[in-house]
């Protein structure tokens, strides 16, 4: 039986408010110690399947389907009431992909996925695990809030240089009307983030002396359109997986 994954959390009127406010949510030290030591492992034994990984269906890409801690949270009951107050009833399970960055890993640019473009209704989260934090210059994630409400799955920028002259350049908060800023987040071990996936967002490096980061994300969201990053197999679609069942399906 798989254990407590979340100390006690309010999803409410006002965590409502910031994650559509700003695109993201972070809940500090949101995970129990059994869940950091037990997903450290599962990260660690996802890596060491990586050693002999067949291209198309890497365990980096498919964490779940190669770690059977993974696998229990994709339809944990702590999991799902979080995913379903912020999504609602109806949702599907996209993805669960590992984001393990050693010290010295290099920075991410700036990105933001795609869904359901075309229909706002159907929405798509990420919901990070930062097991062992980050800081704001040691593999942090950093953030534009109001990004997400473009709704705009080409943000592209090398640095915050480029984004601040790029796709940033003259745009407002659509709902606050304030001019977009770019955010360095800092977490600390065993915080949990929310972020809608339209979020532009990007990583900054690991530092050369710093230890590795571990982090999983799992994605989920109302069906009714593909997903570009729905990496769940064919073969995996089919298994029994307790619970998961009904979160498997594209629509
Ligand atoms: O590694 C991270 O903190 C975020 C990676 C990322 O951009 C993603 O998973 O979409
Ligand atoms: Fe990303």
């Amino acid at each position: 039986m798989t254990g407590r994954l979340f100390h006690d959390y309010t999803f409410g009127d006002e965590e409502r408010v910031r994650l559509d406010r700003d695109g993201h949510l972070m809940y500090p030290g949101l995970l129990t110690d059994e869940a950091q030591s037990r997903l450290i492992e599962a990260l660690r034994h996802v890596i060491a399947e990586g050693k002999h990984a067949v291209k198309g269906h890497e365990p980096q890409r498919f964490s779940a389907e190669f770690d059977d801690y993974l696998e229990s949270l994709i339809a944990h009951p702590q999991m799902l009431a979080l995913v379903r107050a912020v999504l609602g009833e109806e949702i599907r399970w996209d993805h669960c992909v590992s984001l393990v960055r050693p010290k010295g890993s290099p920075a991410m640019g700036w990105h933001s996925h795609e869904y359901s473009e075309d229909d706002a209704s159907l929405g798509f989260i990420r919901i990070f695990f930062y097991i062992s934090g980050f800081g704001a210059d040691d593999g942090g994630l950093k953030v534009i809030p109001g990004s997400h409400l473009y709704r705009d799955k080409t943000i592209r920028a090398k640095d915050d240089g480029d984004m601040r002259a790029g796709w940033m350049a003259g745009k407002t908060h659509p709902a606050t009307g304030e001019p977009l800023a770019i955010e360095h987040l800092d977490a600390p071990t065993g915080s949990v983030i929310i972020m809608w996936t339209h979020a532009a967002h990007g990583v900054v490096a690991r530092k050369p002396d710093s230890t590795t980061r571990y982090c999983v994300v799992y994605a989920y969201r109302n069906p009714g359109r593909p997903s570009a990053a729905r990496w769940i197999t064919d073969a995996y679609e089919k298994k029994e997986i307790p619970g998961a069942q009904a979160l498997l399906p594209l629509y």
